[in-house]
């Protein structure tokens, strides 16, 4: 269970994480293993698939979620 706070810091950690080593490799098409990505083209972490937060923004994530 991820309170807004912990997932803006965690989102912030793997922000920095990504851009210190695939930046300018990467498209913004494709996400790291262990990722979802989102219909707009936003990564995000497997673990907040599902988890009734809209981290995609578009609420892509929270799509075809088994209940
Ligand atoms: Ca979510």
């Amino acid at each position: 269970m991820w309170t807004g706070v912990g997932k803006l810091v965690l989102l912030h950690l793997l922000l920095m994480q990504i851009g210190s080593h695939v930046k300018g490799t990467h498209t913004e098409s494709e996400c790291e293993i262990g990722q979802f990505q989102c219909k707009n083209g936003v990564c995000i972490p497997s673990l907040w698939r599902c988890d009734d937060d809209n981290d995609c923004s578009d609420s892509s994530d929270e799509e075809n979620c088994r209940k």
